[in-house]
């Protein structure tokens, strides 16, 4: 009796070989199969002893040979066979055992590189597994460890394996390589065939008109107006990140990679109109982003202001109609999904970081002041856009809608006081009341003194530093609620 044993997962496979080796089985093995065997004490022939070739090209031509395939698919009682098998010297294999190179799990994992996925795609094994399945009068092919257990209780028992366990074993080898086959044709089908192109594309310029600049990636989706600029593709970037935070219906309007507005809102429309009047005056020439497709009702408020770009997950027709009457401005369709690390070059090399998706819920926050906050809806909310916001950020909000934002400031107060200006600027009355966000601790705790001078009802922000006490006694003090996230959100 003689078994070639080749595995990847060695699960069991020491205590069958032991098992076989005792009934008085030959045992041939592929390199890391015949490896653990050895290291286990059981006797086994190196499966180039057989071929009288070595594993080669990396592994990639072990068992492929007229010795092994001739010896698993010889007809037995077939005399031509059995002769041409003498004159060559190939000795028939009565039992396989195979399990496969582990594709499945290989491509399963993230950034699974295309050249590992195909080093993992074995074709020695399937081939092994198929010849003794077609013979399986002849051959017991094992496929499943958990096999091996019943296998050999019959080989001890009879000395042989029943014809309706081969036949069986055999339908199994056939599912499991049909099963193999569709996971490799589904990952090649992704990789190879419907793979995003990547391309480099000539912009007119970089961020200002004396730099050169190219992009390189996934084409964007341009279903009007003249070609995207440098920064144009920067802002969208920015736009899109903010919307895609919200569940329900939200509106950025974004200058400079900031909000100038931003809200949610119970319709994309009324969304729009609330991050509109933020500050309208801003809002000229920004960038728009929208988390659901724009409707014509949406695109007719729009096309009233001067926009550079909007970008959403579709435009209905009629939207797309009104929006195209204006020459300028750029309709850009995307799904609303951030996309990869977050890369930022140095001059010395790049730093390379996960994007900051953490997002906080109701349950993260802690309670630090006396008074509880009446509006952690909105608070949610205005923590949402400040994370969105170069830092320093402060940003003020009400009722779903951002009424200041300060942005890129060198100090907290500073943040504040940008964001407190705006406010005025454009909506003054609602600043009683409003609620504030800040996307870090405060140092001092002069925040809360000039916010609650302004009329800030509630805080956000995310705690941590060694001053907390003050802010949070200046906070009781003046009657305000604070909570902490215990997370901050530096955006550079
Ligand atoms: O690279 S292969 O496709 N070429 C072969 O000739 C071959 N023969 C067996 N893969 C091949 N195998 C596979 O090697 C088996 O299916 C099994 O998964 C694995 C066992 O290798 P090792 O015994 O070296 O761990």
């Amino acid at each position: 009796m003689r078994a070639l044993v080749s595995v990847s997962d060695k699960t069991g496979v020491v205590e069958f070989c032991q098992g076989l080796a005792e009934l008085g089985c030959e045992i041939i093995s592929t390199g890391g199969t015949a490896k653990v065997l050895k290291e286990n004490g059981v006797k086994t022939l190196d499966i180039s002893e057989v071929t009288g070739f070595p594993e080669m090209l990396d592994g990639r031509v072990k068992t492929l040979h007229p010795k092994i395939h001739g010896g698993l698919l010889a007809l037995r009682d077939n005399p031509e066979h059995a002769a041409v098998c003498r004159k060559h010297d190939i000795t028939f294999i009565d039992i396989v055992a195979v399990n496969l190179y582990p594709f499945e799990q290989t491509v399963a994992k993230p950034d699974t590189a295309l050249a590992e996925a195909i080093e993992n795609i074995d074709i020695g094994g399937p081939s092994m597994l198929r010849s003794a399945a077609k013979n399986y009068r002849a051959v017991t092919v094992l496929t499943d460890p958990k096999d091996y257990a019943p296998v050999l209780a019959e080989l001890r028992k009879n000395k042989t394996v029943p014809l309706e366990v081969k036949e069986y074993l055999a339908v199994k080898v056939f599912e499991r390589t049909a099963a193999y086959d569709k996971a490799i044709s589904d990952y090649l089908n992704k990789a190879l065939l419907h793979k995003t192109p990547t391309i480099t594309q000539t912009l007119r310029y970089g961020e200002n008109p004396h730099q050169n600049a190219v992009y390189i990636g996934k084409p964007y989706t341009q279903l009007h107006g003249k070609e995207l600029s440098f920064n144009n593709i920067i802002d969208i970037d920015a736009a899109q990140n903010i919307v895609a935070d919200f569940d329900e219906p939200a509106v950025a309007i974004v200058k400079h990679t900031n909000p100038c507005g931003a809200a949610i809102g119970a319709t994309p429309e009324e969304a729009y109109d609330k991050a509109l009047a933020c500050d309208p005056v801003s809002a000229y020439g920004g960038i728009v982003g929208v988390n659901r497709p724009v409707s014509a009702e949406l695109a007719e408020r729009v096309a009233k202001l001067f926009v550079e770009v909007v970008v959403a997950p579709d435009f209905t027709p009629d939207a797309l109609a009104k929006l195209r009457e204006k020459k300028n401005i750029r309709l850009i369709k995307t799904d609303l999904t951030y996309n990869g690390p977050d890369v930022k070059r140095t001059n010395n090399g790049y730093l390379v970081q996960d994007r900051d998706r953490m997002l906080t819920a109701e349950k993260d926050l802690r309670l630090q002041t006396k008074k509880s906050p009446q509006d952690l809806r909105n608070l949610l909310f205005a923590w949402k856009i400040c994370r969105h916001v170069k830092s320093n950020a402060i940003v003020l909000a009400r009722d779903g809608a951002t009424i200041g934002v300060g942005a890129g400031q060198m100090s907290r107060i500073d943040a504040l006081d940008c964001a407190v200006k705006k406010a005025r600027e454009h909506n003054a009355e609602k600043l009683p009341g409003c609620l504030l966000a800040s996307d870090a601790y405060f140092p001092f705790r002069d925040v809360v003194d000039s916010a609650a001078k302004i009329g800030v009802r509630e805080i956000i922000q995310p705690g941590g530093s060694v001053r907390d006490a003050e802010s949070i006694a200046a906070c009781d003090e003046h009657g305000l609620a604070m909570v902490f996230t215990g997370r901050r959100h530096f955006k550079h």
